[in-house]
């Protein structure tokens, strides 16, 4: 690259220019949902290179030994927990968080103390980390009640009352995708900067998909909607082309494909699973947030996703997410069941 190019590269919308720029179209705000997303973004670039390392560790013999520093090498799902809890805390802007690594809430000691609640899996997906697939981050953000010191009450609320969510996505490159309430906007983290540039913005989810997205393995525990619908993927009676199967494993790898290429991703509920296998405050919400940011829907197979009141922080429930008309194709299938 000759110089010229090289200085055009300052021009580049990078994340914190784009989070300073949604700042600056609210007067009143304080920047403290910047600084938050600031440390958020430091976390998953620190993962990053940790989830690209980890393969290497491994093949020259670190894992579960000490590595140069002394240190004991840690579990990347547990690294990636202690990772992201440092970086909340230290941004001095939350209160309490919810971790999947986590049986009970952290409650953010005073001294340290800001207005926003997160909630997030620090590495979704583990099951796959050994065999190089995709894997991310997933975190939703509230505000504090007004008036509220910081308990429970102010992250047991119905998803549609995040003020921000988003993902970061550990693959062939690291994608950190996000929405602030005003659209959907995606960022490839560029290596040799240690920026994330704006390389998707404003993502919008076709409005119909020819993908299908399930684990097809618990078919013979799944409901009749569910079945009816997979059914109708495969075999249409409208005349039209059945649709293709993707299914990684791996929600954050799921999903991002679904938002870029459209179709329907889904973790249904099952005889074995009544409340399906994701999780309500980590997983569906900030999931559905994005879908519907996009312009997609995001459904439990009895109302909206965003709806829902979790009663517990590790509350599960049945999830199809996607493109507008293929949920609802499934939002009819379960009207039609209960009819
Ligand atoms: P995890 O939080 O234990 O990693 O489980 C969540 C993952 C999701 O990423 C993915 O959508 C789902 O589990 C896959 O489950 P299954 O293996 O049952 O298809
Ligand atoms: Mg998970």
């Amino acid at each position: 690259m000759d110089h010229a190019a090289d200085a055009m590269r300052t021009d580049l919308m990078t994340i914190t220019r784009h989070v300073l720029n949604e700042q600056s179209k609210f007067p009143e705000a304080r920047g403290d949902l910047t600084i938050l997303l600031n440390n958020i973004v430091l976390g998953c670039k620190f993962v990053c290179s940790s989830v690209s390392k980890a393969g290497l560790a491994k093949l020259i013999g670190l894992a579960g030994n000490t590595n140069v520093q002394g240190e004991e090498q840690k579990k990347l799902d547990i690294l990636s927990n202690d990772v992201f809890i440092n970086a909340l805390i230290s941004s001095g802007r939350t209160n309490v968080l919810v971790s999947e690594e986590n049986e009970e809430p952290i409650i953010v000691e005073a001294s340290k103390r800001g207005r926003y609640c997160v909630v997030f899996d620090p590495l979704d997906g583990s099951s796959n980390i050994d065999c190089g697939v995709s894997i991310g981050t997933i975190f939703g953000i509230y505000m504090l009640k007004e008036g509220s010191a910081g308990t429970l009450e102010d992250i047991l609320q119905p998803g549609s009352t995040m003020v921000a969510a988003g993902y970061c996505m550990y693959g062939s490159s690291c994608t950190f995708v996000l929405s602030t309430g005003a659209g959907v906007n995606g960022f490839t983290l560029d290596p040799s900067l240690g920026e994330f540039i704006l390389t998707h913005p404003d993502i919008k989810i076709p409005k119909k998909g020819k993908i299908y997205s399930v684990n097809e393995g618990n078919a013979m525990n799944w409901d009749k909607p569910t079945t009816l619908y997979v059914a109708n993927s495969k075999f249409p009676k409208d005349g039209t082309s059945p649709k293709s199967l993707r299914y990684i494993g791996s929600m954050v790898a799921d999903v991002h494909r679904t938002l870029l290429y459209g179709g329907i991703f889904m973790y249904p509920a099952d005889k074995k699973s009544p409340n399906g296998k994701l999780r309500v405050l980590y997983e569906v919400f900030p999931m559905s947030f994005l879908m519907e940011q996009a312009g997609g829907q995001a459904f439990t197979g009895k109302g909206r996703a965003l709806d829902i009141v979790p009663k517990k922080i590790h509350d599960r429930s049945p999830i199809f997410l996607g493109s507008y008309d293929d949920i609802e194709e499934i939002k009819n299938l379960y009207a039609n069941e209960t009819s």
